[in-house]
This record gives structure tokens, C-alpha cells and sequence, in this order.
């Protein structure tokens, strides 16, 4: 399978397991699982078929590990717009956790915090390194210092996906530090 594919593939998973699930006639049940046979019979009806082998190719390949497929059933591990319950535990966060945004989007989380925008959570990175890498999607990434520390002992909850995403409801702008 040639990466093309595999990105290919990837991103019609991402479309119908976190934000379309009815475009192929899918259920995602409560915690958003879909058992593999559904979503595959539902992907060859609707002209893209995969094969289970690519499936588990993808899952696994995944560099940033954005599935889950457990007892025959698979899940998108964050990023839903769709309701999702994904049942993850409240952890303590590490002191501090990072956010990669652009310059545009600055003056507005400086007024009203990060907010979750179009998903349900607020999305944050274990390290520089990767929130370098969200905000460099949207163009010139800006890096925000977020004081999860802080937040968790006002009585923030954290989560954290199974690919090692933070996510917050909300981060409000005094936990967070911009670069100068
Ligand atoms: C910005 C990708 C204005 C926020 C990535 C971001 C991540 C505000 C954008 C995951 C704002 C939302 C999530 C406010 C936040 N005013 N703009 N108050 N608060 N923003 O895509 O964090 O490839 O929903 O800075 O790697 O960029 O999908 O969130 O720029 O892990 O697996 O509004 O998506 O993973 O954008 O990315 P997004 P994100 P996947």
C-alpha cells in the first residue's frame, strides 16, 4: 500500500468516523465505535472500497495513531464534531502543555481563551515539537504555553486520547503565555 493510499484512506475515516458518519448511512454508538464490517460493507456501497488488511494498515501506520480498533469495532481517537462520549478518564495534566495556532487567531484568544471551535474539545500537545506542527497546517505556527498545572489545581479537567492528545473544555487567557 503507497503512502498516497494510505493518506487517502485515512482521511475518509477521519471524514465519516468523526464528523459524517450519516453520508455513508453509519451509526456511531454512544462512545463512537463502528463495527469494521459495517464501516467497510458501507464504504465499498458507497464507491470506496477497503480492504480489512489496508484497514488494519492504516490503524497501525498512523503516525499520530488517530484510530482505535478493539473487539472488531473502531473509533476515531479525538477530533469528533459529531456527539461522542469517548469515556476517558480525568488525569492529572503535566505542569505545562502546549497549543500551536497562527498569528490570526491571536488577538481573539488573547480576549476569550482557547475555545473548542468546531470540535468538542480544546486540543492541546504534550510538547513543542507537535504543537509546532498543528499550528504549521494553518500557515506561520505560533506555539501558546498553556499552564495546565495551574488550571488543573483551579479544578480544570483534563483528558487525554488514546494518541496522547490533551483536551480541555476550555482554556481561559490567564493560563495562557504568548510569545513576545
Ligand atoms: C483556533 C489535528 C479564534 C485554534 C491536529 C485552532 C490536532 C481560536 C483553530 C487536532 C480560538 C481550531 C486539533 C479563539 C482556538 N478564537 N481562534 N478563541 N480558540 N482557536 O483544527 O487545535 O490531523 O479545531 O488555535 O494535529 O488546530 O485532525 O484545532 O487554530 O491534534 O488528527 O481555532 O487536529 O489532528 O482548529 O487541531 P482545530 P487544532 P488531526
Amino acid at each position: 500500500m503507497d503512502e498516497r493510499r494510505v493518506i487517502r484512506v485515512s482521511k475518509y475515516l477521519a471524514r465519516h468516523l468523526r464528523h459524517d458518519p450519516q453520508r455513508i448511512g453509519i451509526t456511531l454508538d454512544a462512545n463512537g465505535w463502528v463495527p469494521v464490517e459495517e464501516l467497510l460493507r458501507a464504504a465499498a456501497e458507497h464507491g470506496f472500497p477497503i480492504t480489512a488488511a489496508e484497514l488494519a494498515q492504516v490503524v497501525e501506520s498512523n503516525d499520530k495513531r488517530r484510530y482505535a480498533l478493539e473487539d472488531g469495532r473502531i473509533r476515531a481517537s479525538q477530533g469528533h464534531s459529531v456527539p461522542v462520549d469517548l469515556d476517558l478518564p480525568a488525569v492529572e495534566p503535566p505542569e505545562v502543555l502546549y497549543h500551536g495556532t497562527v498569528a490570526r487567531f491571536v488577538a481573539a484568544i488573547k480576549n476569550e481563551g482557547l475555545r473548542p471551535m468546531s470540535r468538542h474539545h480544546v486540543h492541546l500537545s504534550p510538547d513543542r515539537e507537535r504543537a509546532t506542527r498543528v499550528g504549521a497546517r494553518r500557515g506561520v505556527p505560533v506555539v501558546l504555553v498553556v499552564g495546565a498545572g495551574e488550571m488543573h489545581a483551579d479544578g480544570h479537567v483534563f483528558r487525554r486520547s488514546a494518541n496522547g492528545v490533551w483536551l480541555v473544555d476550555h482554556v481561559p487567557p490567564g493560563y495562557l503565555r504568548f510569545p513576545s
